[in-house]
């Protein structure tokens, strides 16, 4: 039986992408490193550190360690500049109402976000009480695919894996969760998540009954 819901943040909750994007934008133009909007497609669910490496790439760069960590907090202070001015009605169309509807049902809410501005962003939208648990980028090691931050939010949560599903926007973070023993809800086009059990396009419209009835010929 499904009794809790762990949603990822960026493009499940909010298009923070775009701010990633503008704030790679300015430090690969510094470096010189051409960095497109499709470039910025790879980025997506990836951590910081490891996004940094995709745009050295791109450029054909290699940096020390020491250099990296430098143009990775240089980034992190570009991005919050957006951060700070967010607004609470950029919350993706139908996420507050969805949430509030399966809370009242009984299901238990985590954030599993790989992000480690994820709380601000949170307080940011109004929404940090509609969250049980926080699983964020502060308290994991491995980035997605990997699946500590699902094994966390679940643990978090005090409930099995197999109780849980994961709402996810990136590939990486579909695979995450399923290497976690959950199953997977897709926010965007079956093109992008062919590995999910349910594609939407967004949480607009659509309720936790209707996805649990979608997912029934996959629960045993
Ligand atoms: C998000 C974004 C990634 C970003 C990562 C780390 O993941 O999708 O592009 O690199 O967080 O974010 P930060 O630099 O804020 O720590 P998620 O897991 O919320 O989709
Ligand atoms: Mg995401």
């Amino acid at each position: 039986e499904i009794k809790g819901l762990i949603f990822d943040l960026d493009g499940v909750i909010v298009d923070t992408a775009k701010y990633h994007f503008l704030a790679w934008k300015k430090l690969a133009q510094n470096l010189r490193i051409p960095f497109t909007e499709s470039d910025n497609e790879r980025l997506k669910g990836v951590s910081r550190l490891r996004s940094f490496e995709i745009i050295l790439e791109i450029g054909g760069l290699t940096m020390s360690e020491e250099e990296k960590e430098k143009c990775c907090t240089e980034k992190n202070n570009l991005y919050l500049e957006y951060i700070y001015q967010l607004k609470s009605d950029e919350i993706l169309p139908g996420v507050r109402k969805f949430l509030s509807d399966a809370r009242e049902k009984g299901y238990k809410i985590a954030l599993g976000s790989g992000s480690r501005n994820a709380k601000l962003i949170l307080e940011k939208l109004e929404i940090t009480d509609l969250f049980d648990v926080i699983a964020d980028g502060t308290i994991i090691s491995q980035a997605k695919p990997d699946p500590e931050i699902f094994i966390k939010g679940a643990k978090l949560l005090e409930l099995p894996a197999e109780s849980c599903i994961v709402f996810e926007d990136a590939a990486a973070g579909i695979e995450g969760a399923h290497a976690a023993g959950m199953y997977a809800v897709g926010i965007g086009t079956a093109e992008n998540l062919p590995k999910a059990e349910i594609i939407l396009p967004g949480l607009k419209g659509i309720t936790i009954k209707d996805i649990i009835n979608k997912l029934q010929i996959h629960i045993k």
